[in-house]
This record gives C-alpha cells, structure tokens and sequence, in this order.
C-alpha cells in the first residue's frame, strides 16, 4: 500500500483553515487539519516543501514510523509549525487506516470508555448583566458546562468578548488589532462576575474562565483564591507557562482547579507541570501537539497523576480537529472535558461531519475514520484572507501577552 497524493488545501470560509488530504493507491483518502491561527501560510510551506515530497511513496499504515520519522527528520525538534504540520500527516493516516478498518476512529484506540463527551460552550458580553443572560441561554440549550467571559469597566475590548452569538474570531485583521489590558481591573471584576452567575445559575452547572496568559503568578494565585467560594470547574492559562515552575508558588495558594496547555507542542511542554501536579486539566489538543499519536502520550502520561484531558477546540480548530478529538475524547480513560465554540454555517458546510451536539454532549457519530471530510469545491469558492490575533499593551503602553 502506497500514498500516491497529499495535497493542502487553505480555504477560508469565515476564517482561515489549511488542511492535509492525502490519497493512497487503494483509492482512500484521510485529511488532517494544520491550521496555526494568524500564520497559517508558515504551516502551508513547511508541508509543501518538506513534507509532501516524504509522503509520497510512503506506506500509510506506518503511522508510529512516519510519526517519528518527521519528528526526528527536522532534526531540530518541536514548536508549532512542525509539530502542526506532523500533526496533519498523523490525523489523515489514522483516518485511512480506520477507514481501510471500516470502523470509526475510536475503536481503533481502544474503543469507546463513555456515552458522550462533556462538552462546554463560549458565553460572553460586554458586561456582568449580559455574561449571565448569555450563560443561561447555553444551560437552556442543554449544556452542563460554560465557560463565562465579561467585558471589564475600564478595559476596551476585554478578552474573550466576541461580536458572533454561538462563536466568534479572535484574528479579525490583517494587521493586528491593539488592545489594552489592566490586571487591578480584571483582578476587582472576575469574582463579581461569578457572584451574579452562581446567584443567577445555582452550582448544578459547571463554570469555566480563561484568564489568557496575563497574570503574574502571585496574581494568579490571588484570583484563585477569590474564585474559590464559585466552585469552577477549571481556571485556564492563568499565567503565561513556559516557565513551568511558576506554577509551583499558585498551587500553594489555591485549589481552584487550573487547566494549562492550549499553546504547547509537545510532552517536553508539559512534562514538569504534569509530574509535579501543578495542574488538574491538560489543554494540548491534537492539532496542537502532533496528532493522535503524540496527544495519546501525553494523556497516558498525565494520567499516573489523575490529571485529566481538556482539549483546546476554539473555532482555529477546524471541524477535522474537533471530529478526531471527539473520537480521542470517547476513548481517553482519564477524559476530562472538550472544549467546544461553534463553527460557523459556512465553515461546516465545508467540512461535512458526522459528529453532533446532544443533550449537552457530543457524539463523533458512527462513520468510519474520524467521519470529517473537505468539499474541495466549495473550499475553493473562499480563497484566504490574511489575518492576524489581536496584540495586548498595558495601559501605560508596555506591550503585554494578549
Ligand atoms: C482560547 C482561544 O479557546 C480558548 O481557550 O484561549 O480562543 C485562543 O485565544 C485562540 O485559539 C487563539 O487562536
Ligand atoms: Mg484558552
């Protein structure tokens, strides 16, 4: 058995996604997504000019081999471009070989460990009164888990608040947009948000908040003490994690549960934060971290300390990521909960899936491989725009993490 073709397709159906469909001589084909939100077109080029030409000729059914042989091939290891692109080539080659099988991806992994996959949704405004409409209209519609952000007095265009209802699109403009941030404010208003949502809700739902990598440990910590008495499911990206031992002085002060991971790459990202039990929720997701092969691993290895899986699934995840972690999430013993932001109508018509929204969980359906395709002919009628994430500064100018 041979791959005798692997293209990549960039369309842009609302906002941009790059995609990996790789065909093989028995005439089935498998894609993968590779969409690196804001620099998509680095992704684009690493896969044309280093990885299509190795593909071809190549066995499909080696996905460990090939895994390997892309990682350690680079020779310099790791970061997002490389690791997305392995992750593309890794997701098309499970979806062949769970199709050749006949049967959906998560029989492949071990088969199913639940029912339904926990899913939460996105719910914002621009301020307190809004955020709480916004959270219940999601428990009205059968989610049991929601992740809240507010609009912040004194801050112009707070992260997290969006224009769209069911989704919305950080990377809104070629060049990025300039936003203020200021930690005193944001510290004073996120315990008064979930004062009103836990007065309006009640605790039979669970309560998420990304504070997006802007806090300072010691500020971190702060916030997760003042959180405490709303019970929230998870607190995310409280400050930025490259240094991983920084999570060491927060978990000293707080037992608000922390979720990290959405940026990181590989095991290497998250191995001290894992084995030193610093977080609760793992946040790599498998375009992120290399695909099922590599997703697998970190999930195996942060299950030995009850830390439990939390896949990233904003919208830059095109609906091929959200059909294989769904599978992912039907098998992981140690699942947590799948992060889940709506795509839009157009977008899905793009990518026709078998997965559906249900009583609050998702099902990845029944199709064999991971039951995601791409309509090449409508992706072609939306050809790329480029885009960029938003930048952040302090009020004072100093360029801040957005
Ligand atoms: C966020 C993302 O979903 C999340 O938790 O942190 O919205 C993130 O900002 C985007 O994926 C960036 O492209
Ligand atoms: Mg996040």
């Amino acid at each position: 058995m041979r791959i005798v073709d692997a293209k990549v397709i960039v369309t842009c159906p609302g906002r941009n996604f790059v995609t990996l469909k790789i065909v093989t001589d028995q005439g089935v084909h498998g894609i993968g997504d590779a969409t690196l939100n804001g620099r998509e077109q680095a992704v684009v080029a690493y896969l044309n000019e280093h990885v299509v030409p190795l593909l071809i000729g190549r066995d499909p059914r080696k996905i460990e081999d090939t895994w390997q042989f892309l990682y350690r091939g680079a020779y310099w290891r790791r970061g997002p471009v490389t690791m997305r692109a392995i992750a593309a080539v890794d997701v098309a080659l499970w979806d062949i070989k769970a199709k050749m099988a006949g049967l959906p991806l998560y029989d492949m992994l071990g088969g199913k460990s639940r029912e339904g996959v926990l899913v939460y949704g996105h719910a914002n405004g621009g301020d307190i009164a809004e955020t709480v409409d916004e959270v219940e209209r999601y428990v009205g519609l059968g989610y049991k888990a929601v992740r809240a952000q507010s609009g912040i007095p004194g801050v112009d265009k707070a992260y997290g608040v969006g224009r769209g209802q069911m989704y919305y699109e950080p990377a809104d403009a070629t060049l990025p947009t300039e936003t203020v941030w200021s930690t005193s404010k944001y510290l004073n208003h996120a315990p008064k948000l979930f004062d009103a949502l836990r007065e309006r809700v009640g605790f039979g739902v669970e309560l998420l908040h990304d504070a997006h990598h802007r806090l300072t440990p010691m500020e971190a910590a702060r916030l997760g003490r003042s959180l405490e008495p709303y019970n929230l499911f998870w607190l995310e990206d409280v400050t930025p994690a490259e240094n991983q031992e920084a999570f060491r002085l927060i978990r000293q002060h707080t037992t608000t549960p922390l979720a990290v991971g959405e940026v990181f790459n590989t095991i290497w990202d998250c191995k001290d934060l894992i084995q030193e039990q610093l977080i609760d929720f793992i946040r790599a997701t498998i375009v992120g971290a290399g695909g099922i092969t590599h997703l697998r691993r970190i999930a195996d290895f942060a299950s030995v300390w009850q830390i439990r899986t939390g896949c990233h699934g904003a919208t830059d995840l095109s609906p091929v990521t959200m059909g294989a972690a769904l599978h992912f999430d039907s098998w992981v013993p140690n699942f947590g909960i799948q992060e889940y932001m709506r795509h839009s109508p157009e977008t899905d018509a793009v990518f026709p899936h078998a997965y559906r929204f249900e009583d609050g969980l998702l099902s990845p359906g029944e199709a064999s491989g991971h039951g995601v395709d791409i309509d090449e002919a409508l992706a072609a009628k939306y050809p790329y725009e480029p885009k960029q994430l938003p930048v952040a500064r302090l009020e004072d100018g100093t360029m801040w993490n957005w």
